[in-house]
């Protein structure tokens, strides 16, 4: 009796561990974030007080379309998309970089990383260019080519983390749901 219960324990085992391995293998894809709102040139928009004085500065906005939590820390930002590991979103500060389950993060492009995790290297062309946002191994998570950008008036998906229909807005709604 007791020798079969082992081998059933030993078999419950050997199914966990595939089990596990599955889960691992599924759990592997990109994570469900999405660029979902950019302001390329402001000048009365919606400032950066980081330095307790307003900089209009350039800023994207990332969504979670995931069930969970996600930490952006260590993903990477690029314009160019041949060289994905551009700019490392720094993992110092997990609590301002996790953004929840529907949820929105803005980040501040002003050239100015010194300002805090949420501060990026690079600013926007308001003439249009290439952002990439990718995995640490150098998978693409999401990317967009914009055109040229008019003040103070952002471009963002129609819907939140919605497939490509995107459009200006007049009135920007940064860390906010689109619309
Ligand atoms: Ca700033
Ligand atoms: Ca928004």
């Amino acid at each position: 009796m007791s020798s079969s219960l082992n081998k059933f324990g030993i078999v419950t085992f050997i199914i966990l561990i595939a089990a596990g391995t599955t889960y691992l293998l599924i759990r592997d894809e990109v994570p469900d974030l999405y660029i979902n709102e950019i302001l390329a040139s402001s000048s009365s928009c919606c400032p950066d007080s980081a330095t307790g004085h307003e900089e209009f500065d350039d800023w994207i906005e990332i969504y979670n379309g995931d069930q969970v939590p996600l930490d952006i820390g260590g993903l990477y930002f690029s314009q160019n998309k041949k060289k994905p590991l551009g700019y490392q979103i720094p993992t110092t500060n997990p609590e301002l970089t996790t953004i929840q389950p529907g949820g929105f993060l803005v980040l501040w492009a002003d050239g100015s990383p010194e300002q805090g995790p949420l501060h990026l290297k690079f600013k926007l062309n308001q003439e249009g260019e290439y952002i990439g946002l990718f995995n640490r191994d150098g998978r693409m998570i999401d990317e967009l080519k914009f055109e040229k950008q008019t003040v103070n008036r952002s471009f963002g998906r129609s819907i939140d983390g919605g497939a490509d229909s995107w459009k200006e807005f007049s009135v920007p709604t940064p860390g906010m749901s689109n619309q």
